[in-house]
């Protein structure tokens, strides 16, 4: 039985353990001889920053956190008490749940006229390592891998001054014609906004004929961090924050859902995270339409910004912890093991996250800006590091239903 929070004893109390001050809190007492085997956290909170403790009051009694709330979590050394947090949030919503999906990514072009500083994979037409899938080898792309039947399609490509519309909506319907039973979670906001622009249409009718040829739902790339200042350093000429946040809340008003990223470690600020965030939870609070928030750690090789220093490992876990407490109206936190190294992800299952994405199979983005990860994973590898975590592994598709294989099928419960 897992005991909620509301149920817990509190005692605010300053302890003396190991020789640190610390603010405890002890969950009843006598309840472990009934506890079974799983691994929620039974040991009481402790830290020695002061600031932590109305933090962890208002999180025990499910407050929402505000601004200076997320800058204190920012700001402490205290990354345990902060994962604390986290993960008591995290196994509130979901338990040990941890959710994986069998996917395929397909870049169908990197030539992009958008030149982002923050970016390695896109390149100008005509130049050396351009490419741009001819629909039958996007279709051939799609069928290759593993053999296992994926269940998501995860599509995303550059800005391509010469494609035409047709070309991703052809795309879209051929990509479901021949594989009717795969999620199609294609095109950031600034893809679709690049493509209205290019077709002439509105944004909403953008993504009504993108839906009407299959789409199915939205990635949540292309956000980086909303703040102008940030923005015209790291992608000067992608759509503003305020693009991406309507264009977002236009798709899911046409039933759209989609996911968010924020990516973090290069020239922004503790307060440009905190409005990043804040602006999601606010828009979340709107619309509802976001599953799953996924901060992305900045890979510098190979990009204009390469002088900067990679992300380290402390600020890759307490990003994922302060994301799970301040997007209380998030359902899943997202530990994209990609980007943040396997391990990393696994130890992030008890700092918040609850997801670590998919198989991928081909990963090409953060491979051209130095990634050292394997280009993808196998299904029954993802599961032993969930289980390793103390996790209960969940294959989920891309709306977060359940599936089930067997030898010869696989199921998703609606
Ligand atoms: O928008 C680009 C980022 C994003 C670099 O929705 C970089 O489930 C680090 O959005 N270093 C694309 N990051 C990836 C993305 C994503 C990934 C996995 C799952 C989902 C999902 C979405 O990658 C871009 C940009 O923010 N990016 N270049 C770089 N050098």
């Amino acid at each position: 039985m897992r005991i909620p929070p509301t149920n817990f004893k509190l005692t605010h109390h300053h302890a003396f353990r190991n020789g640190r001050a610390g603010y405890s809190c002890d969950i009843i007492k006598g309840m472990s001889a009934s506890r079974p085997t799983h691994s929620f956290q039974t040991h009481a909170f402790q830290t020695d920053d002061p600031r932590l403790a109305p933090i962890h009051e208002k999180v025990l009694a499910g407050q929402r956190l505000d601004a200076a709330d997320a800058l204190t979590l920012y700001r402490t050394g205290d990354i345990l008490a902060v994962g604390w947090m986290a993960n008591s949030v995290r196994e509130r919503m979901h338990g040990d749940k941890t959710y994986f999906n069998v996917n395929r990514h397909i870049n169908p072009t990197n030539v992009c006229v958008a030149a982002c500083r923050l970016c390695a994979f896109g390149r100008k037409k005509d130049t050396p390592g351009a490419y741009t899938m001819a629909l039958d080898e996007a279709f051939e792309t799609a069928a290759s891998g593993y053999s296992e039947a994926v269940t998501e399609f995860h599509i995303v490509g550059g800005l391509h001054p010469d494609l035409p519309f047709q070309y991703f909506l052809d795309l879209c319907a051929g990509l479901k014609q021949r594989f009717p039973q795969v999620h199609l979670k294609a095109f950031t906001m600034v893809e679709v906004a690049y493509l209205s622009r290019r077709a002439k249409l509105s944004i909403r009718e953008t993504l009504e004929q993108l839906k009407a040829s299959g789409v199915d739902s939205l990635p949540g790339g292309g956000a980086e961090i909303f703040a102008d200042r940030v923005r015209h350093i790291i992608c000067d000429h992608k759509i503003d924050g305020d693009q991406w946040l309507d264009t977002a809340r236009l798709a899911h008003q046409i039933g759209l859902k989609s996911n968010a990223t924020m990516l973090y470690g290069h020239v922004e600020n503790d307060e440009d995270r905190v409005d990043h965030l804040l602006k999601l939870r606010a828009l979340q609070d709107e619309t509802g339409g976001f599953q799953t928030f996924i901060p992305l750690a900045f890979h510098p090789d190979n990009t204009p910004l390469q002088h900067l220093p990679k992300t380290t490992g402390m600020l890759d876990i307490k990003q994922i912890a302060v994301s799970r407490l301040v997007l209380d109206n998030f359902p899943h936190i997202k530990s994209y093991w990609q980007m943040m190294t396997a391990k990393i992800a696994q130890i992030s299952l008890r700092f918040g996250a609850d997801d670590m994405d998919g198989t991928v199979i081909e990963e090409k983005i953060y491979h051209d800006a130095g990634a050292t990860t394997p280009q993808g994973m196998r299904r029954e590898e993802l599961e032993r590091l969930i289980r390793a975590a103390g996790r209960e592994p969940i294959e989920r598709d891309t709306l977060y239903r359940p599936v089930t294989r067997t030898e010869t099928s696989v199921t998703v419960a609606v």
